[in-house]
């Protein structure tokens, strides 16, 4: 077993790397790295992808320990769906400020004024909100989702009310809004995507659902983080603007080296998506820290939710 290293330490990468990689065969350890996740971190994990995605390797891996690289929700989410493994978040305050904007109780009142509505919520939310709720969604299936509750009924959405809009156009349903937005996407404006458009007049631009109604109404392309992979990969294009989360550049860049990928804005970098380094992924590992446990009570009402979710789409 390797030997403890102080966290006040400076180590070399190389260094750190060899420890981390020691640590995860000492625990026989999975990492998951989200889109949005620093680019040393997504070359680090053993799959880097969207949370539906994510979802979907945490509840398959047979590895007793995932160190899941993401903001909390996510984590909760891989937790929720494998009671029986042990999830590590190297840095639990990295949490989701779109997720806080709604809390169980808020949801319970919302339900009461709009009484045998089924609820649809994000999978950017808390695990009370996903067990208050009849079925959860990702960006990448929210149209799916929707559209498969039974014709004509009223929807309550909750908590991306830019996520929500773009569904309920995309799907002809009537959803009913929480006023929740995601502050990283909502700094993207029209103006940028004008200023970014006449530097690179050949780019198609590809944008986030999570981005304000204008942002998206002058997209070439309304993507959800693997759909932007997917559409970059597919396209005869060389050229993508990329509304969006920076951290998902690398993985673009990386995917597609011959593509030039320019952000719509280097103002959309989400702090709490940075919080996990490659120190606090070798302190997880090392010191098998932060585990995320959801209440049993709690985790089986969302679990039923979020199976939904990776079910669909
Ligand atoms: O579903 C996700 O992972 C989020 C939050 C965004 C995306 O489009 O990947």
């Amino acid at each position: 077993m390797p030997g403890g290293v102080g966290k006040g330490s400076r180590m070399a990468k190389e260094e750190l790397l060899g420890m981390i990689a020691r640590w995860k065969q000492e625990r026989q350890a999975v990492i998951l790295a989200h889109n949005y996740q620093l680019g040393e971190v997504q070359d680090l994990a053993d799959f880097v992808g969207d949370s539906l995605e994510l979802s979907r390797q945490a509840a398959r891996t047979e590895a007793p320990v995932i160190v899941f690289c993401g903001v909390r929700f996510m984590a909760e989410t891989a937790s929720i769906l494998s009671p029986q493994k042990v999830v590590l978040h190297p840095d639990p305050s990295a949490g989701c400020p779109l997720a806080n904007m709604i809390n169980a109780e808020q949801l319970r009142a919302l339900k009461a004024e709009h009484p045998g509505r089924p609820v649809v919520c994000y999978v950017n939310s808390s695990a009370e909100v996903k067990a208050e709720s009849d079925l959860c969604c990702t960006s990448a299936n929210a149209p799916a989702v929707v559209g498969s509750i039974e014709a004509g009924r009223e929807i309550i959405f909750v908590p991306d009310k830019f996520l929500g809009s773009w569904t309920a156009a995309r799907t002809g349903r009537k959803l009913i809004l929480w006023q929740g937005y995601c502050p990283t996407h909502a700094c993207i404006t029209p103006g940028d995507i004008e200023r970014v458009r006449r530097a690179h007049p050949q780019a198609l631009v590809m944008v986030h659902p999570e981005c304000l109604a204008e942002v998206v109404q002058m997209a070439d392309a309304v993507e959800s983080t693997s759909g932007m992979c997917r559409f970059a990969r597919q396209s005869n294009a060389r050229e993508f603007v990329v509304g969006t989360e920076v951290g998902i550049l690398h993985r673009l860049r990386k995917e597609n080296p011959h593509k030039a990928f320019y952000p719509a804005s280097d103002a959309a970098l989400c702090p709490n998506m940075k919080r996990n380094t490659l120190e606090k992924v070798l302190w997880a590992l090392e010191e098998m820290q932060h585990e995320v446990k959801v209440r049993p009570d709690v985790a089986d009402r969302a679990r039923r939710a979020i199976e939904a979710m990776v079910a669909s789409g």
